[in-house]
């Protein structure tokens, strides 16, 4: 990897954070419409799975990922309109971060149903197949969403057909407050690939590298016709299930474990031992991150709120007619 894709990849690592950060306080000034459910630790998983997709790829998103959004090349002004419910915000004020998609940059969105948007992403990869495309949709989703009947229908047509989609699962541990070993009766949720005939792989969402690796192979496999990859990335959130949740359910050593794993800071070492003036590309990513935060935020609090008639706008799907 050459210096400008590891600074790069350091940069999104970055604005992720930075996002995620900024984020949560405005949430604690009661400027941001609808809960938030902060992806703070989980940054390498989306960095690492979207930093090389291409543009005309898919992505659907779960709720914890705005990550997703920044990388596959989001407006960072617009997706901040959306978490305030602003006009100029992908759903136009209508709705907060959780339904707001944006088809221009092939990102779905998350839905409220968790696992809801896997037959969707399984969808547009049958839609890719049929025409021959070798175009990839990207699905994540929770462990706790793994548990849903309509996940397993999604894999299980998808492995029929040997469709290309990559079904990520972030395994941050906790469904809300369901442990992992509430949920499944299994190691590696991963493992459940094997049923579906194709194959499973887990890897440490925390380490850049490690999700980079794991995903450019599941790619890989998936615009080449070999089908779709269950890829579980081991990892951990932070803040509770959302803003309002104190996470009493988890130990504060366990999370202090945790943050000991951080992708931003490991990455930072990576650097670091590649003997790049690591304290120069930090101060510099502060500054660059900090403005385009702050650029997006200043964007979406000028954005207007929609007015009443507006409500009645858009209430019936028109076609997508992305290329
Ligand atoms: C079908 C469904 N069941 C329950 C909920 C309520 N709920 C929202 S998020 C969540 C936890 C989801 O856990 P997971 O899928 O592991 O994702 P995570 O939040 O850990 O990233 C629950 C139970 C929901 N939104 N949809």
């Amino acid at each position: 990897m050459d210096e400008r894709k590891e600074r790069e990849l350091y940069f999104w690592l970055r604005l992720i954070r930075e996002f995620e950060d900024r984020v949560s306080a405005l949430d604690k000034q009661g400027k941001v419409q609808g809960g938030v459910y902060s992806g703070k630790g989980q940054e390498a998983v989306t960095v690492g799975v979207c930093h090389d997709l291409r543009a005309d790829d898919w992505v659907f998103p779960l709720h914890r990922d705005l990550g997703a959004f920044l990388v596959k090349g989001a407006d960072p002004g617009r997706l901040m309109a959306q978490i305030l419910g602003k006009r100029d915000g992908f759903a136009k004020g209508k709705d907060s971060f959780l339904h707001g998609g944006d088809f221009s940059h092939g990102i779905f969105g998350a839905t409220s149903m968790l696992g809801a948007t896997l037959p969707v992403a399984v969808g547009s990869a049958y839609k890719f197949k049929v025409r021959k495309e070798d175009r990839v949709a990207i699905a994540f989703f929770g462990e706790g969403a793994s548990s849903r009947g309509d996940v397993h229908e999604a894999m299980n047509f998808a492995g029929v057909h040997k469709l290309p989609v990559v079904f990520v699962c972030e395994n941050n541990f906790y469904a809300y407050s369901t442990p992992n070993e509430l949920q499944f009766a299994v190691e590696d949720v991963a493992s459940r690939a094997q049923g579906y005939g194709f194959k499973g792989e887990v890897c440490s969402g925390n380490d850049l590298h490690a999700v980079m690796k794991a995903a450019g192979k599941a790619i890989h496999r998936a615009r080449g016709g070999e089908g779709p990859t269950f890829l579980e990335c081991k990892t951990y959130r932070y803040h509770g299930h959302s803003e309002h949740d104190r996470a009493t359910y988890r130990t504060e050593e366990e999370l202090v474990t945790w943050e000991s794993r951080d992708p931003v800071e490991r990455w930072e070492t990576y650097l670091g031992k590649r003997k790049y003036d690591i304290a120069s590309i930090k101060t510099e990513t502060t500054e660059r991150v900090r403005k385009i935060v702050d650029d997006a935020l200043a964007f979406a609090e000028g954005s207007p709120l929609p007015e009443g008639p507006e409500a009645m706008e858009d209430l019936y799907a028109t076609p997508v007619t992305e290329g």
